[in-house]
């Protein structure tokens, strides 16, 4: 996880348009639709029930805005109100949660936060190295995507098996391991459907198809246009689904 904070300049007046219900400015979130990172922390701010101010990104013109918060240059990128920076999408999903946590996903049913972020470490680590060589084997000099694929199988069936006696990873209510896993595991799903749905993992395929069917996906999964600087960005979540 990463260090500490670090603090950007405080928001100028031209920031701070989008405001919370109190007339207060709210966080910002540099986020992009598809990114499963950004995906992440969507989901938890929304769990959260914490309101910000959402700024989409175009990954190839990225704004002056966000490379000065964050000189790294990913997405997702949190700015707080007092100026700090969070750069990793886990953190802010802990920002979120530590905060205001109406569904208890820091605190799962079976096992504790360390049980979850240790599932989480799998699938940041060796899962997603693979998920990226099997999607893109070209950007990798064409190494073989099915390999990579093949590779990934012991760590789904492990998550499958843990389905096996309840609805979630961690319980029968969703919690942080669910959520900042599901975005990886459906693009690793998307990248050959038919594949996918094709493997004996009917638990793991029914808990990424609940996830995607449900009402917070929807939610996050809105399509903002791309922010401009020196206009407001979009509330997120919305005030309502169409707003
Ligand atoms: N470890 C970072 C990774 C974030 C990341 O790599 N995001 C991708 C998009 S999915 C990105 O911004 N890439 C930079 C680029 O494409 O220019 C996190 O968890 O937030």
């Amino acid at each position: 996880m990463a260090a500490p904070p670090a603090k950007a300049a405080p928001l100028g007046a031209a920031e701070t348009l989008v405001q919370g219900q109190g007339g207060e400015a709210l966080p910002i979130l540099y986020s992009f639709r598809r990114c499963p990172y950004a995906m992440r922390a969507r989901l938890a701010i929304a769990a959260s029930g914490l309101r910000c101010e959402l700024r989409e990104v175009a990954l190839r013109d990225k704004p002056p805005a966000l490379l000065e918060a964050s000189p790294k240059g990913t997405v997702p990128v949190l700015v707080d109100r007092d100026g700090s920076v969070i750069d990793e999408s886990l953190d802010i999903m802990l920002w979120a949660l530590r905060r205001r946590d109406p569904g208890g996903w820091l605190r799962a049913e079976i096992g504790g936060l360390d049980d979850m972020l240790a599932v989480v470490e799998q699938c940041d680590g060796d899962f997603k190295r693979r998920l990226d060589r099997y999607k893109y084997p070209q950007r990798y000099g064409d190494v073989s995507g099915a390999a990579y694929r093949d590779a990934a199988v012991p760590w789904l069936a492990s998550l499958d098996a843990m389905l096996e006696s309840r609805l979630f990873l961690f319980g029968n209510r969703p919690a942080l391991a669910d959520m900042a896993t599901a975005p990886f595991i459906r693009q690793f799903a998307h990248v050959d459907k038919e594949w996918f749905a094709s493997q004996p993992w009917a638990r793991l395929q029914n808990w990424l198809a609940g996830w995607m069917q449900s009402p917070l996906f929807s939610q996050i999964m809105l399509k903002f246009p791309p922010w401009k600087a020196g206009e407001p960005g979009r509330l997120f979540p919305p005030a309502s689904p169409t707003a």
